[in-house]
C-alpha cells in the first residue's frame, strides 16, 4: 500500500467513525483506536505535505489561530424569525397561510437555543462558515466550525451546496466548562448560547475544539420540494440533523405537538427556547413572501420565560463610584436558565416599592435577557403576616452619612467623598480594562492596598512603586506580581487622554462619550480651557454631560488630582492623526450614507478625514463621493440624480487598506 492510499483508508475510516460516534451516537471503534488512528494520520501529514488537504478529519483538531475574523457576504441572506408566545398565534398564522394557499402542511422543529451558521461545499468539500451577523454580512468562522465533531467536512455531494443550522453546546459540556472555568478564575458563561456564542468567537481553533460544540442542521439550500425531503437529503449527506420534526396539517396538530415540546424541554440535552414552525412546501414559500427581515412562511413560537421561586434572605445597599447607593436582593440560591444565582439588583427606592418587596418575601427569579437576575414579583399569598416592608436606607451603609436624593432623580447618593466604598469602587472602576486597563489591579489587591494605607485616591495607584518593598511583604503577594503590577502600572501611562477621562468617572461620561469629547480638544489644556457651550457643541454631546463634565473640571479638588497626574507622568493627550494629502480621498467631499458593516459611523468619519477628506452630511452639486452601506435611501438617491460617484462599502474598504 502506498503512503497515499494509506492517508486515503485512514480518513475514510476517522470520517466513518466520527460520523457513527457524534451523529448516529452509535460509535463502532473504541476511543483508544480513534486516536491511534488520528495519530497515524496527523503524523503521515506532516512527513507528507505533498498530501495535505484542508478537508482531513485532522481538521478536527483545530491549529489555526487567527487575529480576527474576515467578513463574509452571504449569498442569501440569513433572515431571523417572527416571534409568538401564545397558542392562539398560531392560529393566526394557519390561517394567514390557508388563505394564501391551498392545502399547506407544516414541519414542526424544535427551535434550538444556539447561534446560526451557513456552511458552503464546493465539490463534496467543505468550503467555509459563517455566522448569521446582520443577516447579510457574517463572520468567517471557518477554522472553528471545522473542529465540530458533528459536521462532516467531506460529503457526498459534487455540487456546490449551502446548509444552514444551528451551533449549540450540549447542557453537560457547559456545567463542564465552567466547573473548569471557576477552578481557573475565569467568568463562568451564563447559558448554553452564551457559551456556543463565546466559543466560536474564540480566534484559537484549537481552543474550539475542545469545547465539545454541535450542531443540528435544518436548512438545505439545494433543490427539494418539502422541508422533510430536505432534512431527509441533509440526513443522507451525513448531517446532524434534529429528530423531533414533526408534520403537522392543522393548527391544532401544530398546538398539540408544542405542548408535547414543552413537556419533553427539561429532559432534552441541549437548551431549546421554542418550536419552528414552517410551511412544509417550497412552492408555496415564494406566493407567501417574506418581509425585509422574516420570512412569512415560516414563525418562532417562544416558550415563556423560565421562573424560579426562591425567598428573601436579605436586602443589601451597595455603594457604587458615583456614591450611588443600589438595593441587592439576597436570596437562597436557585438554578434558572442553566445557572445558579443568589443575587439580583433591585435598582432604586422606586422600584423596592413597585415590587412591594417584604422581609422573607416569597419571590419568583427569571433572567431578563436570559442574562440578568431579576425580581418578577413577589408571592404575597406565602407572606409572614409580622413581615415588615423592606425600607430604603438613608445612611450610608458604609460611611453612615446622611444619604440625599436629589430632584427628579430616582437614586440616594453618598455624598461624602471620604466614604470607604465609594472610593474603593472608584479605584476599581479607574483599573478595569474599559478604562485605565490596568492589568493585575483587580478589587481584591485594591481593598488589600487601601487597607495597609497604601491607596487612598487614583494618585497614589502612580505612587506604589515608592512602596515597593512593603507591598512585597504583604501577604499574598510575592515579587514577581509586584513588579509585574508596577510594570503594568508603569506601561498604562502612556494610555490616550480619553482613557483617563473616562476612568476618572465623571457622571454620565462613559467611554465613547470621553472619546468624541478628547478627540475634539485633544490636550488637557484645551479641555480645561473649554466651556459649557464649547462641550455642548459637540455633536452627540447632550447639556447633561456638559453640565456634569464642566462641574467636575471647576472642582478644585479635581483639578489637583489631575495637576497630580500630570507630575506623575501620565500622558495627557491624543494620538496626533496625520491628515493624508496623498490618499485617493484627499480634498474630496464625502457623504456617508445607509448602514455601515464594518465601521460605526463615527469610524468611517476618523478614517475619512485622516485620509484628508471632508465629511459632510447632505447631498450637493459639490459632493464628490457618497459611500452608501445597506438600507441607502435617499441621498443614495439623490447622489445618482446628480450622477454624483456612488462607492459602495466593499470599494471603499479595498481603496483604504494600506
Ligand atoms: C432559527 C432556528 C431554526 C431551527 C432551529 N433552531 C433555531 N434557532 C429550525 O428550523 N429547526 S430556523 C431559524 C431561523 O430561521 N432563524
Amino acid at each position: 500500500m502506498t503512503v497515499l492510499e494509506r492517508i486515503e483508508e485512514l480518513r475514510e475510516k476517522l470520517n466513518k467513525a466520527g460520523y457513527e460516534y457524534y451523529v448516529l451516537d452509535k460509535p463502532s471503534i473504541s476511543d483508544y483506536e480513534y486516536d491511534m488512528l488520528m495519530q497515524e494520520l496527523i503524523k503521515l501529514e506532516e512527513e507528507h505535505q505533498e498530501y495535505k488537504d484542508d478537508t482531513s478529519p485532522t481538521a478536527k483538531i483545530g491549529g489555526e489561530v487567527l487575529t480576527k475574523f474576515s467578513k463574509v457576504t452571504h449569498q442569501n441572506q440569513m433572515m431571523s424569525l417572527g416571534d409568538i408566545f401564545s397558542l392562539d398565534e398560531v392560529d393566526d398564522f394557519v390561517n394567514r397561510i390557508n388563505k394564501l394557499v391551498v392545502s399547506p402542511t407544516f414541519v414542526c422543529e424544535l427551535k434550538i437555543d444556539g447561534l446560526s451558521v451557513a456552511i458552503r461545499y464546493e465539490n463534496g468539500k467543505f468550503l467555509l462558515a459563517a455566522t448569521r451577523g446582520n443577516g447579510r454580512v457574517g463572520e468567517n468562522v471557518t477554522s472553528n466550525v471545522k473542529t465540530i465533531k458533528s459536521v462532516p467536512l467531506t460529503i457526498p455531494y459534487k455540487a456546490n451546496l449551502e446548509v444552514r443550522g444551528e451551533i449549540f453546546m450540549p447542557k453537560a459540556s457547559l456545567v463542564k466548562l465552567n466547573l473548569e472555568r471557576e477552578i481557573n478564575g475565569e467568568e463562568l458563561f451564563q447559558n448554553c448560547r452564551n457559551a456556543a456564542a463565546g466559543s466560536i468567537r474564540q480566534l484559537d481553533s484549537k481552543v474550539v475544539a475542545k469545547r465539545n460544540l454541535d450542531t443540528f442542521i435544518y436548512y438545505y439550500l439545494g433543490e427539494v420540494d418539502t422541508q422533510i425531503e430536505a432534512l431527509d437529503k441533509l440526513r443522507e449527506l451525513g448531517f446532524k440533523v434534529n429528530p423531533y420534526a414533526r408534520l403537522c396539517k392543522t393548527a391544532n396538530e401544530i398546538k398539540d405537538y408544542i405542548n408535547y415540546v414543552a413537556s419533553i424541554r427539561e429532559e432534552l440535552p441541549y437548551d431549546i427556547d421554542g418550536v419552528v414552525i414552517k410551511v412544509n412546501e417550497m412552492k408555496y414559500h415564494e406566493i407567501i413572501g417574506q418581509t425585509v427581515k422574516v420570512p412569512k412562511w415560516a414563525i418562532a413560537y417562544k416558550f415563556k420565560p423560565e421562573e424560579a421561586e426562591t425567598k428573601l434572605q436579605s436586602v443589601t445597599f451597595q455603594v457604587g463610584r458615583s456614591g450611588v447607593i443600589t438595593p441587592v436582593a439576597n436570596f437562597e440560591p436557585v438554578f434558572v436558565q442553566g445557572s445558579t444565582i443568589s443575587k439580583a439588583t433591585l435598582h432604586n427606592e422606586d422600584y423596592l416599592k413597585e415590587k412591594d418587596i417584604y422581609e422573607g418575601d416569597t419571590i419568583i427569579i427569571h433572567k431578563a435577557g436570559d442574562v440578568i437576575p431579576e425580581v418578577v414579583r413577589v408571592v404575597k399569598e406565602k407572606r409572614d403576616v409580622n413581615a415588615k416592608p423592606i425600607q430604603m436606607v438613608s445612611y450610608c451603609p458604609c460611611c453612615n452619612s446622611k444619604l440625599v436624593r436629589y430632584e427628579g432623580e430616582a437614586d440616594y447618593y453618598c455624598i461624602n467623598p471620604q466614604c470607604k466604598e465609594r472610593i474603593i469602587a472608584s479605584l476599581i472602576h479607574f483599573a478595569s480594562k474599559p478604562a485605565y486597563n490596568i492589568e493585575n489591579l483587580g478589587e481584591q489587591i485594591i481593598r488589600l492596598f487601601y487597607e495597609k494605607g497604601y491607596l487612598k485616591s487614583v494618585v497614589d495607584i502612580f505612587k506604589l512603586g515608592n512602596y515597593k518593598d512593603e507591598l512585597i511583604n504583604l501577604p499574598k503577594l510575592g515579587k514577581k506580581s509586584v513588579e509585574n503590577l508596577l510594570t503594568n502600572i508603569e506601561n498604562s501611562k502612556n494610555n490616550t487622554l480619553d482613557h483617563l477621562i473616562f476612568a476618572l468617572g465623571i457622571p454620565n461620561v462613559g467611554a465613547k462619550v470621553a472619546r468624541i469629547i478628547c478627540e475634539r480638544f485633544n490636550t488637557i489644556e484645551l479641555i480645561l480651557a473649554a466651556k459649557y457651550e464649547d462641550i455642548v457643541a459637540i455633536k452627540d454631546i447632550g447639556e447633561i454631560i456638559a453640565r456634569d463634565f464642566v462641574n467636575y473640571f471647576a472642582n478644585s479638588y479635581n483639578l489637583e488630582i489631575i495637576n497630580e497626574l500630570k507630575d506623575l507622568g501620565l500622558r495627557l493627550d491624543m494620538p496626533k492623526v496625520e491628515i493624508r494629502t496623498d490618499s485617493y480621498f484627499s480634498g474630496k467631499r464625502v457623504v456617508l450614507t445607509g448602514t455601515l458593516t464594518n465601521f460605526s459611523r463615527d469610524e468611517a468619519k476618523a478614517k475619512l478625514e485622516s485620509l484628508g477628506a471632508s465629511v459632510i452630511s447632505s447631498v450637493s452639486k459639490k459632493t464628490d463621493i457618497v459611500i452608501c452601506g445597506s438600507e441607502a435611501g435617499s441621498k443614495l438617491a439623490k447622489a445618482l440624480e446628480l450622477g454624483i460617484q456612488v462607492m459602495e462599502e466593499e470599494e471603499f474598504l479595498n481603496l483604504i487598506k494600506d
